[in-house]
């Protein structure tokens, strides 16, 4: 294993606890000091930084949520003033107002040292040539695996998302070794590629892509992998977290947060209590070296579960499974908990349905209906109505035993589902509840 800084990634998990311990210790008298928002907070929830004497107390601070951020738009709750950031980005948020998040000159060395040491786990370094195709600009992706990927010194191709035929022409003829964007524009390339003619897997250098800013499954990792010929890591990160952040290793066992950055809890989101390692939970972070935008114990609303035995990779920080899901985009259909991310696990274990689907939720009669739309592998295509009837029930009965609840199946032609260069937007809910 070649990690980026040994003597932070290997540390002794009882040395990592006593150094988040310091951080956090710090980190609450300087937001008790400095941020009437944590101040006010604190003191509403009856807590002194005195009282924080051990690494546990962390869970005796008051809970963040999104809407805080919100709800001080733009900048009521940075801790910098104007002429300590060096930078903003702006996070479009799918409900009401965005949310902007500042930086210092220190938090841009925090995070890219974070993706230095992300990308190394993954096998990459000089001489690779890593091309970014996720957007710059006001989100985070572009920019932040940009900074990340020059720190290792690899060769950065900046094409950020869109304009795919050209993309795939830079792919070929700068020969890139990697790409970082969302596994949903990764597979639309994998289309366009083929449309002109060309493999992936055959006829360019890629490798490597680190994929991420969207909710994908195993089932999609393996596919990628087998048809594109890379190794897909798992890359996760909110703007609210500085951005991309966390990555799997080499291993693909788990996603690792850095325990000198973040403080990570997997909480019940209705008891707030921990829950065990291995059980689902809400994600909840602290960020410890933060400077802008602190965050202490934020609810990201993303649901995963914890892993804290040691990876065979040999670094000691805490990691997550992949992410399962929202807490807010689980869909209830007829009061049953459905989360998108079931369906595509359903999906792709299935080899005649393609790359694309839709979950259209609606209510006829008072009655929540769950549709499926989904494209048919171009292999598995056929004009005879009897061979899609089987996929259809196959599927269909797939779908039965995966949710426990009953779906329509609409099978769509190759190519004919919406596409999309950044998040894929699966979901149409036409409830009006
Ligand atoms: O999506 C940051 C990012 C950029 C991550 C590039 C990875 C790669 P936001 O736009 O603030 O930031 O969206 C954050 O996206 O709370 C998750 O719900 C979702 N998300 C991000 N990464 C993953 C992932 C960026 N690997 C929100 N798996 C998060 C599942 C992800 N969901």
């Amino acid at each position: 294993m070649v990690s980026w800084d040994p003597r932070i990634e290997e540390l002794p998990p009882a040395e990592l606890e006593r150094l988040q311990y310091k951080l956090l210790k710090t980190l609450v008298y300087r937001l008790y000091s400095f941020s009437p928002f944590y101040h006010q907070r604190m003191r509403d929830h009856g807590v002194h930084p005195d009282d924080i004497g051990e690494l546990a107390d962390v869970r005796k601070l008051p809970f963040m949520f999104k809407s805080d951020l919100r709800d001080n738009y733009p900048d009521r709750l940075f801790v910098a003033s104007q002429d300590e950031l060096v930078r903003y980005h702006v996070s479009s948020g799918t409900t009401g107002k965005p949310t902007v998040v500042g930086y210092t000159a220190r938090d841009i060395e925090a995070w890219t040292t974070s993706l230095a040491r992300a990308l190394t786990s993954c096998g990459l370094g000089r001489g690779d040539v890593m091309q970014v195709s996720y957007g710059y600009g006001l989100f985070t992706g572009g920019l932040g695996l940009h900074y990340g990927a020059e720190r290792i010194g690899a060769t950065v191709i900046p094409t950020s998302v869109g304009n795919t035929e050209r993309q795939i022409e830079l792919m070929q003829d700068l020969r890139a070794t990697a790409i970082a964007c969302t596994p949903s524009y990764l597979l639309h390339m994998g289309e366009a590629a083929e449309k002109m003619g060309v493999s992936i897997k055959n006829d360019t250098h890629l490798r490597t892509a680190i994929l991420g800013a969207e909710p994908w499954s195993e089932q999609m990792r393996n596919r990628i992998q087998d048809w594109l010929g890379v190794k897909a890591y798992d890359i996760y990160g909110t703007s609210e977290l500085y951005g991309p952040l966390f990555c799997e290793c080499s291993e693909q066992k788990g996603i690792h947060i850095w325990g000198d950055l973040a403080l990570v809890e997997v909480i019940d989101p209705h008891s707030e209590e921990a829950v065990a390692p291995g059980e689902r939970g809400e994600l909840t972070i602290t960020m410890l070296q933060k400077e802008a935008l602190p965050m202490i114990r934020f609810r990201i609303g993303d649901i995963t579960t914890l892993v804290t035995d040691t990876c065979p990779c040999g670094r000691t920080h805490p990691r997550i499974t992949r992410i399962q899901g929202r807490v807010d985009d689980m869909l209830i259909i007829r009061g049953i908990n459905v989360f998108p991310s079931q369906i595509e696990h359903a999906l792709m274990g299935i080899p005649q349905v393609g790359q694309h689907f839709q979950i259209v939720v609606d209510r006829q009669h008072e009655l929540d209906t769950l549709l499926i739309r989904v494209e048919v592998h171009p292999d598995a295509f056929s004009d005879r109505i009897t061979d899609l009837m089987k996929i259809k029930q196959l599927i269909t009965s797939r779908l039965r035993s995966a949710l426990n609840v009953a779906a329509d199946v609409e099978l769509a032609e190759p190519g004919s589902l919406p596409r999309f260069e950044g998040k894929a937007k699966r979901v149409v809910d036409r409830r009006k509840i």
